[in-house]
């Protein structure tokens, strides 16, 4: 058995490279909090410029850019309109009710993603004193199943979301997987949100960070309630270093882990005992499904990989989230395509 282990848990678990190493090294710094860390300051512009915003704030992790939003964006109280399946409901351990102190108004679809015909009912849209006021509405492209929300979709949402004066935040925690996957750039996308959040870490392969960009007045707000939240970071130019190549140079191999992603796939769909298909995956994320007795079976697939040195989450409601990343080979994408008929005559 070959004994190196294949790790497809997430891309959260990516390693900068020697180049991030030598920039870290290397890395000019400065005390941020007063604005003096020259390496962050050229992280924040470069980020605000190929978003096509106006400013941006580097953030230790994905998690605070979004509660940061919320809190910015947000009063006390004020009703936030979220999918069910966001990463701020299902991941940010009720961050929401602690930080920015809102109420989550959540909606449920089969697809993972609403329209604005979904949101529409649920904006509050007259003056009584009984009701919470909308503060904002939250997108997230890509989801969390790795597929991209259309940008038609987006885009109606947006400017229905304006009519009402709702600011629209976008959790892009990958959305350079997205803008990869659309062939656009990803400032056609960010122009369908006030602010933006993405991630250097994961599929960009920076240690540590993200970014939150928006307009200057926004930013200023955020940079103030950054400081509250404990995320006034001095000389962390160490850390927006490896960012800066996350961004210039990570951002153009993110297809390799997409092509990567779709081999696994094509070769489970060969299997009738796999419920998956190539075209429902767009990007480094896929939840492999199964027919048959699926509790069984996604259980049995999630010890066979194990045995095989393949790590990835056990399985949540019968399902097996895959997630091909930048420390994961061609050749390590191969080795498990040669297998999967090897699980298939042991389930
Ligand atoms: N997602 C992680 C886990 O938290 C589930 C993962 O393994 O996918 N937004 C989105 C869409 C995310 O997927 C994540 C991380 C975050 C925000 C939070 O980023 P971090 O981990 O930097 O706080």
């Amino acid at each position: 058995m070959n004994k190196k282990i294949i790790d497809l848990r997430s891309d959260t678990g990516t390693k900068p490279n020697a180049e991030m190493r030598q920039a870290m090294y290397d890395a000019v710094v400065g005390d941020d909090v007063l604005g003096e860390d020259p390496t962050i300051n050229e992280l924040e512009n470069l980020s605000a410029e190929m978003l096509g915003k106006e400013a941006a704030l580097f953030v230790p992790s994905g998690t605070f850019g979004n509660q940061l939003a919320l809190f910015t964006h947000c009063q006390r109280g004020n009703e936030v309109i979220i999918h069910d399946d966001s990463h701020i409901v299902q991941h940010e351990a009720g961050g929401a009710a602690i930080i920015a102190a809102v109420q989550l108004r959540t909606i449920s679809t089969e697809n993972g993603y609403f329209t604005w015909d979904n949101i529409d009912a649920k904006v509050r849209k007259t003056e009584d004193i009984h009701f919470p006021k909308t503060g904002l509405i939250v997108c997230q492209n890509s989801l969390g199943n790795g597929s991209v929300v259309p940008l038609n979709i987006m885009e109606e949402i947006k400017i229905n979301a304006e009519k009402y004066n709702i600011p629209v935040h976008i959790d892009g925690a990958r959305i350079f997987n997205a803008a990869t996957y659309l062939q656009k750039d990803v400032k056609e996308i960010a122009k369908y949100g006030d602010s933006i959040m993405f991630c250097l870490s994961k599929g960009l392969g920076a240690p540590i960070g993200s970014v939150l960009v928006g307009n200057k007045a926004f930013i200023e707000k955020a940079r103030a309630n950054r400081k509250i939240m404990g995320g006034g970071m001095r000389q962390a130019g160490v850390l927006a270093a490896p960012g800066i190549i996350a961004l210039t140079k990570m951002t153009k191999r993110l297809k390799d882990d997409h092509e990567n992603a779709q081999i696994l796939v094509k070769e489970f769909a060969k299997h009738p005992i796999f419920d998956i298909k190539p075209k429902d995956v767009h990007t480094n994320i896929f939840y492999l499904k199964f027919n048959g007795d699926k509790e069984i079976i996604s259980q049995k697939i999630f010890l066979l990989l194990k045995e095989n040195n393949i790590l990835v989450y056990p399985p949540r409601k019968n399902e097996i989230r895959f997630v091909t990343h930048l420390n994961v080979s061609r050749e390590e994408i191969n080795r498990i395509v040669e297998l999967i008929p090897e699980l298939v005559k042991r389930i």
